[in-house]
């Protein structure tokens, strides 16, 4: 049951018979992800006061520089994940490897393995544009109590048990699904305590924004360059409106509210685009697909992609259900 201005721990305690396998375990993660966020919710909120814009300096494993808020989101999460001993195993877009966390206490038989982009968008972070974290959870594979392996964490999309996203933006939010519907709670940041303002959040079937780097055009397919002219054409209720920040949390979300299609396609330059199959596709397409929207690589479901790399990129369309199915029906012609 869903009542609006339900705060999330309230929701969290009232939905958990909802889910499947209810230990309250799953519970407990998605408490933890609350707490991550408030920290660094609090920490992107105060970037421009406190001297920790900037580049950390280093290089993570995709080869880009990591900003310092990166790294710290990327430190809170795994702090919480970690000392909470919920959670067996964590990848992320900042660690080259996964993260085993086998606890040696018998008692610790932790089943849930997470995959995060802690901070992403986050080359928006220095001009002060909404950034998000992503995350996604599935049960491991191999037995509890054994060290987690990689075949924990390169499972197919339609395997995950929950997934959402952070938005540290105008507000800050934060909105997920268990597998039953997409709701949005709202963080009111006077007292620290997010509230159910979104429940029930849904795609509308069509929309009428796309968007994509167009700067990139010259590289797309054919089949993504028609149809960014098809989005252009003065036809029924198109000319569609052009709207991209640059940051998949962002766009999504708006997207999500407004009706709409996110692309990142593959190019001549970057043969599977840039997203990243596990952190950042899988989990939007488990929310796109339980708010009525779709998610597709132009050609097939992303949720039923079998991974073979932690870090694995996918081209990435994703949206209101028909402008999803009219960017494939170009890409197939
Ligand atoms: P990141 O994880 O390095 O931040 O990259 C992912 C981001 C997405 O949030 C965004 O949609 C995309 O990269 C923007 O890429 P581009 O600048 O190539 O358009
Ligand atoms: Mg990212």
């Amino acid at each position: 049951m869903t009542k609006k201005n339900q705060t999330l721990g309230e929701f969290i305690i009232e939905n958990q018979t909802e889910f499947e396998y209810s230990t309250g375990e799953l519970s407990k993660l998605i408490n933890a992800i609350r707490l991550a966020a408030k920290v660094v919710n609090h920490e992107v909120n105060k970037a421009g006061l406190v001297d920790i814009l900037g580049q950390a300096g280093e290089t993570n494993i995709q080869g880009e520089n990591q900003q310092k808020l990166d790294v710290l989101a990327n430190e809170k999460f795994i702090q919480t994940l970690t000392k909470r001993e919920i959670v067996c195993g964590i990848a992320s877009e900042e660690e080259d490897s996964f993260v085993s966390i086998n606890s040696q206490d018998e008692k610790h038989q932790n089943k849930y393995v997470v995959l995060i982009d802690p901070l992403d968008g986050s080359s928006n972070i220095d001009v002060n544009v909404s950034v998000g974290t992503i995350f996604s959870i599935y049960r491991r594979i191999t037995p509890v109590g054994t060290p987690v392996t990689l075949e924990d964490f390169l499972q197919p999309g339609k395997n995950q048990v929950a997934a959402g996203y952070i938005i540290y933006g105008t507000s800050t939010m934060l909105v997920y699904t268990t597998g039953h519907g997409v709701n949005g709670f709202t963080l009111n940041p006077a007292i620290g305590t997010f509230y159910l303002s979104h429940p029930n959040m849904q795609f509308p079937e069509t929309g009428k924004i796309y968007s994509v780097n167009e700067g990139n055009y010259v590289h797309f397919p054919q089949g993504v360059k028609d149809y960014i002219k098809y989005c252009q054409k003065e036809e029924g209720n198109r000319p569609y409106t052009s709207r991209y920040i640059g940051s998949l949390v962002s766009d999504f979300h708006r997207n999500m509210i407004k009706g709409g299609i996110y692309m990142y396609p593959k190019s001549s330059v970057a043969s599977n685009g840039k997203l990243r199959l596990l952190y950042e596709c899988n989990p939007m397409a488990l929310l796109a697909e339980q708010a009525s929207g779709k998610a597709s690589d132009g050609y097939q479901r992303i949720l039923d992609i079998q991974p073979t790399e932690l870090h694995q990129r996918v081209p990435f369309f994703c949206g209101s259900k028909k402008m999803v199915e009219k960017a494939e029906e170009f890409m197939k012609a």
